[in-house]
């Protein structure tokens, strides 16, 4: 199987997390990118986004799109460990917890932060950080804080165990970590333990140390902010 899209994307670190954790390997081809287009990509996707998977490279007509979806194949194919928990309850909440970092999440995080700092370097712009802060308090105020709460008490976001939710939720963190935006743990206490527990684990570190790499080649600066 490839899998195709852009390393940055927290869509396809939730995949690569996912195949790590459950030692599934995979082609990896990296250009798919909001930045530039391969011809033809549409074919594969015609919603032109990343994630895209192809179970058989040859045939690009016959895709599973979208990191939920590419997400729950991979669970199905190799059920061990499993990320989507077995009880009911907990896998409603899980599936919640999921959808709602890749929507609303995801969008203020990318939309808002990651975008005016990371896509202005990328195309030789000076990084926005007044729009960036502005985009990261209006999510904290809402979003983090709803997320916080949700860990009260708790280790992992569902069920008694590591799952789809915990890494739907740290990807978008990393996210806004990369271009200099940590969860503040004087503000999210809950959240930036979590944080730290979930990227540490090796399925995660690794893509971040790659990214570290290409950021050190690049030559980008992503000063870490004050929040
Ligand atoms: N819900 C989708 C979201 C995928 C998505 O929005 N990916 C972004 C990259 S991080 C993308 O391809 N955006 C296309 C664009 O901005 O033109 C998923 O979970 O895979």
């Amino acid at each position: 199987m490839q899998l195709l899209g852009a390393p940055l994307s927290p869509f396809i670190k939730k995949v690569r997390i996912v195949a790590a954790e459950k030692a599934i390997d995979y082609d990896y081809d990296p250009r798919p990118s909001p930045l530039g287009w391969p011809e033809g990509f549409e074919r594969i996707n015609p919603l032109k986004r990343i994630p895209a998977l192809l179970p058989d490279p040859s045939n690009p007509d016959y895709a599973i799109n979208d990191s939920s979806a590419i997400c729950a194949y991979l669970d199905r194919l190799k059920p061990e460990p499993a990320l989507f928990p077995a009880e009911a309850e907990a896998l409603g909440r899980a599936l919640w917890i999921e959808e709602f970092c890749d929507s609303e999440l995801a969008a203020k995080a990318g939309m808002g932060v990651f975008r005016p700092v990371f896509f202005n370097i990328a195309t030789g712009k000076a990084a926005d950080y007044e729009a960036a802060k502005v985009g990261f308090e209006g999510l904290a105020g809402t979003l983090l804080t709803y997320l916080e709460k949700q860990l009260d008490g708790k280790t992992w976001f569902a069920g008694d165990g590591f799952s789809i939710a915990d890494i739907a939720t740290t990807c978008q963190l990393y996210n806004l970590s990369f271009v200099g935006f940590d969860v503040p743990a004087a503000r999210f206490p809950n959240l930036a333990a979590h944080y730290q527990r979930c990227s540490g684990r090796p399925s995660m570190a690794g893509l971040i140390a790659n990214d570290q790499a290409f950021v050190a080649k690049a030559g980008f600066e992503l000063p870490k902010q004050e929040l």
